[in-house]
């Protein structure tokens, strides 16, 4: 049966390469739409949790899973072997930066190696990882053509960038907007059916490097807009003005203005990561991303600058770092979740052990994470633990915290959130940023 009709007929065999919190709910989609759909993931642990009826990604709930599983739309495997059977394919894998800040495609080449062993004549392959542009086209295209297969006339390819955003509950995968670009007319056709049968939308783009380019730039515009309101936050405390109060006025503008707000710096995978991929790939063209580079210099400067909040408040109690006990409020990268990759608030807990402060930690998300080595665990948020700190320091803005009577107990609080602004606190003891 052509590929057409096996998408139109759900008679396509899809293979998801990577079950994380791409892949996973995509495969679901797939499954609920009808078709027989199988997720292959390195990790055995996902692999059985899954194939148990459960899930390991917190948006997807297992009560959606297990049924897929039992009527066998729904399976996981470590083994790439399924690639052979599967009639469309997309790829969501990490793409971390390497150790000199450079983007780590290892995956996205290790995934399409195992692709080009099995590939046949008929598949559909595409790539959502987020990438710089040229990817699938200098990269992939010529992996997968060294089988003497043609894109295009025997394969199709396609890039089509994820905007998956963990915890969004009004925007999933049905209402989210798909862009798609292709190296042929015929590759996009088919991606388009592909995910039409999952999304209300797709946005076809004339190429694969335009599609690329349109997730770096979503990407990139978040973290240099981050970027200008955290040299707002610096510029105002030099100008003696009130970042927040500013902030909320400029809000009021109902067009021509988006808000963003200042904080203790850029953490997640995502934003601090990409606008990195594009300027990396305009290096090797020889050309300068200014934006990237000078919010990429703000952004991490952000939590020395807490710091120095901290430091100064210390002070006006005649207090030094060295020897305070300062306890964090919030170490994820940012509020309601539990991830701390690229947390701002690790490199605060960092910069004030180096300093010599006694550093401790609460965060109801993130149960231990390692300072300089040393594994810190989440403390029991009480009364005594805040009455008995120098510093309280609200680094990430959890919804459930106990703001009364963190407050209450506080000797001072630098609050990088304007976590009690937010909620009409104010207090001679409270630092904002
Ligand atoms: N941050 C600020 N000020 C802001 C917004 C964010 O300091 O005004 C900080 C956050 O605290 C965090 C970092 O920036 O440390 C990133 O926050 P984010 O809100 O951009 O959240 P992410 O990293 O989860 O970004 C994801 C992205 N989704 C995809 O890439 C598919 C991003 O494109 C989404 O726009 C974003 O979620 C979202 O809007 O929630």
């Amino acid at each position: 049966m052509e590929l057409m009709q096996k998408v139109k007929t759900r008679k396509a065999e899809i293979a998801i390469i990577g079950m994380g919190y791409v892949g996973f709910p995509l495969a679901v989609e797939f499954a609920s739409a009808g078709f027989s759909v199988t997720g292959i993931d390195l990790n055995e642990s996902k692999v059985k949790v899954i194939n148990h009826g459960g899930s390991h990604i917190p948006d997807i709930d297992p009560a959606l899973v297990s049924p897929l599983v039992k009527k066998g739309l729904l399976k996981a495997t470590t083994d790439f072997e399924v690639l052979s059977d599967a009639d469309m394919m997309s790829i969501c894998v990490p793409t971390p930066l390497n150790k000199t800040k450079n983007p780590d495609v290892s995956f996205i080449l290790a995934a399409s190696g195992e692709i080009r062993k099995r590939l046949r004549r008929g598949q559909l392959i595409v790539l959502e990882s987020t990438t710089y542009p040229g990817t699938t086209e200098e990269l992939i295209r010529p992996m997968l053509e060294e089988t003497g297969l043609k894109v295009g006339k025997d394969f199709f390819l396609a890039f089509s960038p994820e905007r998956v955003d963990p915890g969004n509950k009004v925007y999933q995968i049905r209402n989210t907007p798909k862009v798609i670009g292709a190296c042929t007319p015929e590759c996009l056709r088919y991606a388009e059916a592909y995910y039409s049968s999952i999304v209300e939308q797709v946005v076809g783009v004339s190429s694969t490097d335009a599609a690329e380019m349109v997730k770096l730039l979503e990407n990139t515009f978040r973290a240099v807009n981050i970027g200008l309101v955290n040299e707002v936050a610096l510029m105002c405390d030099v100008l003696g003005i009130d970042v927040w109060e500013v902030l909320g006025a400029a809000a009021t503008k109902p067009f021509g203005y988006m808000p963003f707000l200042p904080g203790p710096g850029l953490g997640g995978h995502c934003i601090p990561i990409d606008p990195h991929y594009l300027s990396w790939k305009l290096k090797s063209l020889n050309y300068y991303a200014r934006f990237i580079e000078l919010a990429g210099e703000i952004n991490s400067s952000m939590p020395a600058y807490v710091v120095r909040k901290v430091t100064d408040a210390l002070n006006e109690a005649e207090r030094s770092v060295k020897g305070s006990k300062i306890l964090l409020l919030g170490v994820a990268y940012k509020k309601d979740i539990d991830d701390v990759r690229e947390s701002p608030a690790l490199d605060v807990a960092k910069l004030l052990h180096v300093k010599g402060a006694a550093v401790s930690y609460h965060d109801p998300f993130v149960q231990e994470f390692k300072l300089n080595g040393e594994l810190l665990s989440s403390r029991e948020l009480t009364a005594e633990l805040v009455a008995g700190t120098d510093c309280t320091v609200i680094t990430t803005d959890h919804s459930d915290f106990d703001y009364g009577m963190i407050l209450a107990n506080s000797r001072m609080i630098v609050d990088t959130r304007n976590a009690f602004g937010t909620r009409g606190i104010s207090d001679g003891k409270i630092v904002k940023l």
